[in-house]
């Protein structure tokens, strides 16, 4: 063989390895978008590769679905996208879910055992998210860095929320019960169309937290050296929900583990066609946070920037609060019943537990007022235990115009050191 033909056949050698390179890229972003699993990304792919593979997801999210598309796989969610896109994206995969989620009053135990072992195969990742069943299914969020959480399905409730330490944060009332037949009294319960009795509602707090929610994704990597596991639930209209709130809507509500953070971020689309027809609701996340005892008030204790702020003070008047002007910047517990709701506060509350730690609550979007309950001894066996502390619109309603219009809300725990 000549010189000449030699350096040909080696140029056709490298443009064939470049070519297979280049096609075994493509295929991986394929492979990506396909599975529709960012998780798929993994941290030993090069930055370009990551850079395209995500811009592939982003296109694959907020493109219109294709027919043949419909009965595929769900996608998991990228909280590194926009939640507009998310929110869009959610609502593609609702139509493309083929899971079938049981209504809570019938589900037996195989039935359950069926849906988790069917959300463990669309949505699950591996050391981040998966899903599990004590006497309701729950999902399993674990960080990298030793954080867990645990959002039930029924209620979207997150019931449990570790740090790394292995600490709980979270309190579950001893009378809770976890079989669907009444709301999870402990966690984090939303209060959704109505907070407390103020709707229309007769049901306290109204239903959301009384039903089943639906997965419509999941996530772990919004920096894939650095996974924040993440789940998306929703909750939509439907005969049931229209007895008691005659109105199209569409919530989803997203917990994440960013890091030591805890973040809720709950939306509420009105799905009305016409502008006009709008939605009013009030709405609250009824954060339950363990104390050590709640009855020293030297160092458990809600503070904030409360002096001068006008307050509805229910343990006066639970049904006609009245509006009085606090002279304090702290809210103790242990001598009578605290039940009092701050009207436009500042944007953050830290709650001193007891131990040299206060968790943060904060408003990061959306909620208006703080609520701050403690039951004293309307619940002798478990009031020293806890408070909560609570983002939310408790007072004067959200009002949304129809056509998609959507609220959104973010609240983020952290837990401070002192
Ligand atoms: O958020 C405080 C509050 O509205 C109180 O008035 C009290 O009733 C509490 O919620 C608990 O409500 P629940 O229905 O969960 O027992």
């Amino acid at each position: 063989m000549g010189s000449r033909e030699r350096e040909r056949e080696r140029e056709n050698e490298r443009q064939s390895e470049r070519d297979t390179r280049i096609c075994n890229i493509h295929i991986r972003i394929v492979a990506c978008a396909r599975l529709r699993h960012i998780y798929f990304i993994k941290k030993e792919e090069n930055k370009s590769f990551r850079k395209k593979a995500h811009r592939a997801l982003y296109f694959l999210l907020t493109r219109k679905p294709r027919d043949h598309e419909m009965s595929a796989k769900p996608i998991s969610v990228s909280s590194s996208l926009s939640s507009s896109i998310c929110f869009r994206a959610a609502q593609r995969r609702i139509r493309q879910r083929s899971i079938v989620v049981a209504k809570a009053s019938s589900t037996s135990s195989s039935e359950n055992a069926d849906l988790v072992a069917n959300l463990n195969s669309a949505f699950s990742i591996p050391s981040s998210v998966s899903f599990e069943c004590d006497s309701s299914p729950y999902v399993y969020l674990t960080h990298k860095n030793g954080c867990t959480a645990k959002v039930y399905l029924f209620g979207a409730n997150c019931a449990s929320w570790t740090q790394p330490s292995g600490d709980e944060v979270l309190f579950v009332r001893p009378d809770a019960k976890f079989d669907e037949s009444v709301p999870i009294a402990g966690g984090i319960p939303i209060c959704f169309p109505q907070f407390g009795m103020n709707g229309p509602m007769s049901q306290q707090h109204g239903f959301a937290r009384n039903m089943r929610w639906e997965v419509i994704g999941t996530s772990a990597d919004v920096n894939p050296d650095d996974p924040e596991p993440a789940v998306m639930l929703s909750l939509k209209s439907n005969e049931e929900t229209k007895k008691m709130w005659p109105h199209d809507f569409e919530c989803t509500y997203e917990v994440t583990l960013r890091r030591e953070k805890l973040k809720c971020e709950f939306c509420v689309k009105n799905c009305a066609e016409d502008l006009k027809d709008e939605l009013e609701f009030t709405a609250a996340l009824h954060s339950y946070i363990e104390v050590v005892d709640a009855t020293d008030s030297e160092n458990v204790y809600a503070k904030g920037n409360l002096k001068g702020k006008s307050y509805m003070d229910k343990e006066i008047d639970a049904k006609n609060p009245p509006l009085l002007t606090y002279d304090k910047d702290r809210v103790t517990f242990g001598t009578k019943l605290v039940d009092s709701i701050f009207l436009n506060t500042d944007s953050e509350m830290l709650l001193h537990v007891g131990n040299g730690a206060a968790v943060s609550v904060e408003n990061t979007a959306g909620w208006r007022d703080f609520v701050v309950w403690n039951p004293h001894q309307n619940m002798p066996q478990c009031y020293k235990q806890f408070a909560c502390v609570e983002n939310a619109c408790a007072v004067k309603p959200v009002v949304l115009p129809g056509d998609g219009y959507v609220w959104k809300s973010e609240m983020n725990l952290t837990v401070v050191t002192l």
